[in-house]
């Protein structure tokens, strides 16, 4: 069988013009391993991508950020970097990469790759370098080894846990066999942590996006950007750190690095963005971070992990257009990522909050009624200012999988002791068409990487294309309106008040024209108000009325 491909022509367009196209851009995270496998090896690959951009355009995408292409033994699904300039077999070859950049900027799509500069692989050359070099060595200074306590030294150095549980020191061996220094991950002990104060450290990475800004991307994800710069000191966590003042979450000279970054980034005649993965509480920490000299945007966490309640996104809303608004950034509207349960089995629970404490084996969730709000959500961060990310597979309403037990690879779950279930559940391949043995994401016979369900095919791209009342007609019309509609690229988010239950605010002024977006949280239907004129429903409008977890976007009377 073959995988589905578009039969209409595909549009071309030129890349929209140097400049801040990136503060209003949808950008598309794709994660290449499950998106299109055209080798047919069960693995997504970059022939897949390449071939499939027409369905990006066809989406109205302005970006793609593909999440770790590189060289890696895949310990953490690739965020264990071994080489920044050489592609994972699986994955293609550089050359591939350079074409697959042309090919998408030619069609007027941008690229963003993935750095990520807390670690690197236990395989690059610089661990096994330093792994085979003495202790006190040049080659050892790049990392975090130091000798354990205790008179053996067999206690580690400090007692941090691990971003994924579990501690963060392994113990080396020397050259005879004997126990000797330990080493620094705060992740898996195969992602050793880099020392930020080495200056070399600095000057690779800074050569890295070079290599990747050369070759035509627009752009960076900075993966872990708050957890570069340690006390190197080392000391155990104090019980309530002061803002800057952890021993390695948000210290304040890890801003020295990103402005380095920025001065990198703003070198070329089309500058290029700085996108921070940035967990932290603390908004007006998180603003620092994209002051005009740093970032240019960053992940906006704070929504995405909010339960689906109208009191608690109209909060995250004004925070988010609050603290952004000091430092003149653009915010930023994310449902998931690779590393968070997907909405429609989210937003489908009892609790619709995200955290990664939380998660469990066998969490029930409506799926009708999360892909209601799923669909809702989709149209309220569409209707905010700033820019979006869509992580693939969400434009199809795939549901989180709970894989079974033998196919799960994710770290998370190993490191909490089997008690979660980890992230696999978001990253299985997509299906292309309704049928075959992998549902059209294999050009080959063979299963896709991780099993893909039962009924995986009833949410393919083939049977939602021309479905009008699918999820991805929706984000397609939803992506439409958005790109063409002069009230959703100004800046002005105006409240509404349609009753308690229901979030509603006005985009736009009188000489833009305005359009209200009301989303319905509450039990009982809201009346469309009077002589307002609908442009897009999440679903279907009867009697006049917005029904619980629907939302609309309209178009004032006195507008235009
Ligand atoms: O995720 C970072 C990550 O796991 C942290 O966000 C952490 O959970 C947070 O600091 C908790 O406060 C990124 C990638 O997205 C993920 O896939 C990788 O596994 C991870 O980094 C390690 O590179």
């Amino acid at each position: 069988m073959s995988a589905w491909t578009a039969d209409g022509a595909v549009p071309t367009a030129a890349l929209s013009p140097a400049g801040d196209w990136w503060r209003h851009a949808v950008i598309y995270q794709v994660y290449p391993r499950s998106f299109a496998d055209f080798n047919g090896d069960g693995f997504g690959d970059i022939a897949g991508l390449r071939g499939s951009l027409w369905y990006l355009q066809e989406l109205g995408v302005d970006a793609i950020w593909i999440t770790p292409w590189y060289a890696s033994p895949l310990k953490d699904g690739g965020y264990d970097v071994a080489d920044y300039r050489s592609i994972h077999p699986d994955l293609g070859t550089i050359e591939e990469a350079e074409a697959l950049i042309a090919e998408a900027n030619a069609v007027g799509i941008h690229t963003i790759v993935d750095v990520v500069p807390n670690h690197v692989s236990s395989a690059h050359e610089w661990f096994v370098e330093a792994l085979a070099a003495a202790p006190g060595s040049p080659a050892r200074s790049r990392f975090w080894f130091r000798p354990g306590r205790g008179t053996k030294g067999d206690i580690r150095p400090n007692d941090w846990v691990s971003e994924f549980r579990g501690d963060t020191w392994t113990r080396t061996a020397g050259p005879d066999g004997s126990p000797d220094e330990w080493y620094l991950h705060l992740f898996t002990p195969e992602q050793p942590d880099l020392n930020w104060a080495h200056p070399e450290v600095r000057a690779e990475h800074e050569a890295v996006l070079r290599f990747w800004f050369d070759r035509g991307v627009s752009g960076v994800r900075i993966d872990s950007a708050a957890l570069l710069a340690k006390d190197e000191d080392l000391p155990e966590l104090p019980v309530d750190p002061a803002a800057g003042s952890h021993p390695y979450v948000d210290r304040d000279d890890v801003h020295d690095v990103y402005r380095a970054w920025r001065t990198v980034a703003d070198s070329y005649p089309d500058p290029k963005l700085l996108v921070g993965e940035v967990w932290l509480p603390d908004v007006a920490r998180f603003a620092q971070y994209l002051r005009p000299d740093e970032l240019h945007t960053a992940f906006n966490f704070d929504f995405m992990t909010r339960p689906w309640k109208a009191c608690d996104l109209r909060e995250s809303i004004e925070t988010t257009l609050c603290c952004h608004r000091l430092v003149e950034a653009p915010p930023t509207w994310v449902l998931s990522n690779h590393d968070v349960t997907r909405p429609v089995t989210r937003y489908g629970r009892a609790d619709t909050a995200f955290s990664f404490a939380t998660r469990r084996f066998g969490t029930p969730s409506d799926l009708a009624l999360g892909t209601r709000r799923a669909r809702a959500a989709a149209m309220l961060i569409a209707a905010l200012p700033g820019s979006l990310y869509i992580y693939q597979g969400d434009e199809l309403g795939l549901p989180e999988v709970e894989l079974p037990l033998e196919a799960i690879v994710d770290p998370m779950h190993f490191r909490s002791g089997g008690v979660d279930p980890g992230r696999d559940g978001c990253r299985v391949p997509l299906p292309w068409t309704s049928s075959g043995p992998s549902f059209g994401f294999s050009r080959g016979d063979a299963p896709a990487w991780l099993p893909q369900p039962a009924g995986w095919g009833d949410y393919a791209v083939a049977s939602q294309r021309d479905d009008a009342d699918s999820m991805l007609a929706l984000y397609r019309w939803v992506l439409g309106v958005r790109r063409h509609e002069p009230a959703l690229a100004t800046d002005v988010v105006t409240w509404v008040d349609r009753g308690s239950s229901a979030l509603s605010f006005h985009r736009g002024t009188p000489d833009t024209g305005q359009l209200e977006c009301l989303v319905n949280f509450g039990p009982g239907p809201v009346p469309i108000p009077p002589e307002h004129q609908l442009l897009l429903s999440s679903q279907t409008i009867r009697n006049n009325q917005v029904e619980p977890d629907d939302a609309v976007w309209l178009r004032p009377p006195t507008s235009r």
